[in-house]
């Protein structure tokens, strides 16, 4: 028996030493000190023992068991360091390693060009002005000269949502809110950026959701060649030093005269597919403030005049940057977007 014992103490020595990790050590502990173990087994046998040997041998169990127990203790604190620093090999950063480059994204076009817009005009001293895209049919409409059933209200098909309240169809409305916030004194200097909406088919050239800047100066004394003047300075900032501007007699039930405003082609006049061999793009409405809608929002049209223009951003992109198609703007293709993501 004694034999046995320290055979089975040599052997289970031997698998302490030899186990790898936490598991195979458990398994060794398990295997030699667990209840169906061989230590335990011996135990059982004591009572075969004669009196004397029973002490003998009761003391040499405790002692294999205790040697047992030590070295997987020993052992496990080993391992346990072990594992512990494996972990923290893994996990250590190598901070000479060089850093990942970070995809930076770029202003869509129409933010870049309502921007442009927008500073260029701010440059001219104008503010900008905001207002909401439901609006009631009043702002959109009556106070702009189109009381209900007018003809002309057919020009913009629109989304009602009741009778008085509907989606915008021009970024005209901001202007009698803002005319009104002034209370009959001038001047009047803004322009009001934002997103529009029309019953229209979405074709290459249209939308039934896009965007329009609307422009407004009141004030004493603005004649129709303070428009002409700020058009042609803005169509030489946008397109070009070259370009020439040219007014054509037009109708807006909100402007007397109105005019629809084209840009020389880039072509120079000889005439291309983008000008329609023309040499000249159509790229706004305008017109001097109706006296009317002076009078409506609060202004005396024998002292005040004014004059007004609304353009659309994707009309203008297009031509800036000769894109062929409306709908690249809103169907988010990386490979349309990421030609325009300059970073400023
Ligand atoms: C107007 O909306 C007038 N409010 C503009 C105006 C303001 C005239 C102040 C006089 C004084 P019009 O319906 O033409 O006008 O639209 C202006 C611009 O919006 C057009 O030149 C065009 O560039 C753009 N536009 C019109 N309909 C669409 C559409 N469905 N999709 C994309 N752009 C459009």
């Amino acid at each position: 028996m004694e034999e046995q014992l320290k055979q089975l103490q040599a052997e289970a020595l031997e698998k302490v030493a030899a186990a790898a990790n936490l598991k195979e050590l458990n398994d060794v502990r398990v295997a030699y000190l667990g209840k169906k173990g061989p230590v335990t087994e011996v135990l059982k046998g004591m009572g075969k023992l004669s009196a004397e040997e029973r002490p003998k041998m009761g003391a040499l169990v405790n002692v294999v068991r205790e040697d047992i127990t030590k070295a997987i203790e020993e052992k496990q604190v080993t391992l346990e360091v072990a594992a512990i620093e494996e972990q923290l090999a893994k996990e250590s950063i190598d901070v000479t390693l060089p850093g990942r480059p970070v995809k930076a994204g770029g202003h869509h076009p129409l933010t870049r060009i309502t921007e442009e817009i927008e500073d260029l005009f701010i440059g001219m001293g104008y503010t900008i002005a905001e207002g909401p895209e439901v609006e009631q049919d009043y702002y959109n409409f009556e106070a702009l000269n189109l009381p209900k059933g007018h003809p002309a209200r057919d020009m913009q098909d629109t989304f009602y949502i009741t009778s008085e309240l509907l989606m915008r169809t021009h970024t005209s409305p901001v202007q009698v809110r803002t005319m009104l916030k002034h209370a009959g004194k001038g001047p009047v200097k803004i322009i009001c950026p934002g997103k529009v909406y029309r019953r229209d088919s979405d074709d290459a050239t249209h939308s039934h959701q896009f965007n329009q800047i609307e422009g407004l100066v009141v004030g004493e004394n603005i004649r129709m060649s303070d428009l002409k003047g700020t058009l042609d300075a803005f169509a030489k900032k946008m397109f070009g030093a070259d370009r020439e501007i040219r007014l054509r007699p037009s109708f807006f039930p909100f402007t007397e005269p109105s005019v629809e405003v084209d840009v020389s082609c880039m072509c120079g006049g000889k005439g291309c597919s983008i000008c329609k061999g023309t040499g000249w793009i159509e790229v706004l409405g305008a017109g001097m403030v109706h006296p009317n809608v002076l009078e409506m929002a609060g202004f005396d049209s024998t002292k005040y005049s004014g004059f007004a223009f609304g353009m659309g951003q994707e009309r203008i992109a297009m031509l800036k940057y000769g894109i062929d198609d409306i709908r690249h703007f809103y169907t988010n293709d990386l490979r349309f977007l990421q030609q325009f993501s300059v970073h400023e």
